[in-house]
């Protein structure tokens, strides 16, 4: 790695060129693409993304939980100069290639449950959601989808239905797609009866749902981020996955877990699924699986994704052989440096310190939750309600990037600051970061309440 592992503050944030290129971008790109930060990367590697201007930021963010091996990995960049030298396209569907292959008997091996398998590769998350509800329709020959409040899935015509929140995911981008229904989602902390009641209310609400207003025999299947991401990073009542997952194989409707971004390592577990010994008979992966390309996979049992008919499933760039010589690598950096025990020891280390900061905090850190390295704390208002805060966790992601720390919010409400730090970044970067992160954070709170004041 030829990128130093420190965070350097060269000029303010975002700096010079950064400001020039963004005001090209203005010019060029449409005004829909936003940045949450506006710094232009020219390099980045390990847990440092280094700017235009020599600043070097800690990156606590991984693109939306992408580069979980790191960027830049040493292996994907290896492995990827390697086939592009080779061949960058023939089109899997027309003169295939090993690759290909062998990244589906990858995610045979490694997602739950030891069935036998069967994948397709996409190039984007949303068209590997969409493809698991067209096999699951085809082999079911039923319409309906459940979904859940919160839920994020995509953003193509099929995935918006599916997606919970409307701003910025949806708002006059309809009609949307058809038969999709949603059912509230096991939140524990803002779950009406209370976090104790959620998991056997949730439950009953989820089946009640289905009941009433899909029927049973109508319901092709029911889709879930194990830990919801976009949504929140909402953990569910221990044991109410394994049950809705249950009561969906007794009712012959497909369990399809979104493992998009809870997948591959990042949650200390190979899959989010493995928490509580899920297996489901369709998972969808992406972002981390491929160190940074563009690739995106349905995985599911070999009877359901075999049922489709040949040519039924398909794209011109799906499986591309440098996407999978990315994730070949990536999936082996995975295996040698056993990144879901490193996902684990993140946990261990940011863990102590976020509850530190609620019990420094608790009119402002309503709840801290996440599993491995997807962690978050949900922001309130000070008083009674949980009110949620969306303008306290714009005001510490400000402060952390004025100071070099890239962050992301996140939740229906925007009031849920969230950590994906690459798995690749070192401990003392991690200390610096939350460093940085705990600073903002008072001084946030301090200058609210001096607002308040005033
Ligand atoms: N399913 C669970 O997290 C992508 C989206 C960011 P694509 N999440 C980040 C944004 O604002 O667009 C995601 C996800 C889950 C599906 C997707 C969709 O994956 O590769 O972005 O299409």
């Amino acid at each position: 790695m030829t990128l130093s592992q420190e965070r350097i503050l060269a000029t303010e944030i975002p700096g010079p060129r950064s400001q020039a290129l963004q005001a090209r971008k203005v010019a060029s790109v449409s005004a829909g693409v936003g940045t949450t930060l506006p710094v232009y990367v020219e390099q980045a590697g390990g847990g440092i993304l280094r700017d235009v201007d020599g600043n070097q930021l800690i990156d606590f963010g991984s693109g939306i939980a992408v580069t979980t091996v790191g960027n830049a990995a040493p292996r994907v960049v290896e492995s990827v100069q390697r086939q592009v030298a080779d061949f960058t396209h023939t089109c899997f569907m027309v003169t295939p290639y090993e690759e290909y292959v062998a990244v589906c008997e990858k995610l045979a091996a490694l997602t739950p449950g030891s069935h036998e398998k069967r994948s397709a590769l996409f190039n984007s998350g949303a068209e590997a959601v969409e493809n698991a509800v067209k096999v699951a329709r085809h082999h079911t020959g039923r319409d309906a989808v459940v979904v859940f409040d919160h839920a994020y899935h995509g953003r193509t015509n099929l995935t918006m239905a599916l997606t919970a929140k409307n701003m910025p995911y949806k708002h006059r981008f309809g009609p949307f797609a058809g038969e999709i229904y949603r059912a509230p989602m096991a939140y524990p902390y803002r779950w009406p009866g209370g976090a104790e009641a959620c998991a056997d209310e949730a439950f009953d609400a989820f089946v009640t749902t289905v009941h009433t207003r899909v029927g049973e025999d109508n319901c092709a299947a029911v889709l879930i981020e194990p830990i919801q991401g976009e949504g929140g990073f909402i953990v569910p009542p221990p044991g109410w996955l394994p049950r809705v997952a249950d009561w969906c194989r007794e009712q012959g409707i497909l369990f399809i877990a979104d493992e998009i971004q809870t997948g591959f390592a990042r949650t200390g577990d190979w899959f989010a699924c493995d928490h509580e010994g899920v297996v489901p008979d369709l998972v969808t992966t992406a972002k981390g699986m491929a160190g940074g390309l563009p690739l995106a996979a349905v995985t599911g049992r070999a009877e359901i994704m075999d049922s489709v008919h040949v040519g039924g499933l398909g794209g011109t760039y799906g499986g591309n052989p440098v996407a999978c010589a990315a994730a070949l690598a990536a999936i082996e950096t995975m295996e040698v440096e056993d990144l879901p025990g490193r996902a684990r020891e993140i946990e261990a280390i940011f863990l102590p310190r976020l509850r530190a900061l609620a019990e420094r905090h608790p009119d402002r850190v309503g709840d801290v939750r996440g599993r491995g390295a997807m962690l978050a704390v949900e922001l309130v208002a000070d008083g009674p309600g949980r009110t949620p805060d969306a303008a306290l966790a714009g005001a510490v992601h400000r402060a952390c990037a004025a100071q070099g720390l890239v962050t992301l919010t996140c939740g229906t409400f925007g009031n849920v600051f969230r950590f994906l730090p690459p798995l690749a970044i070192g401990n003392e970067l991690l200390a610096e970061g939350l460093d940085v992160f705990e600073a903002a954070f008072d001084q946030a709170v301090a200058s609210d309440q001096r607002g308040k004041v005033e």
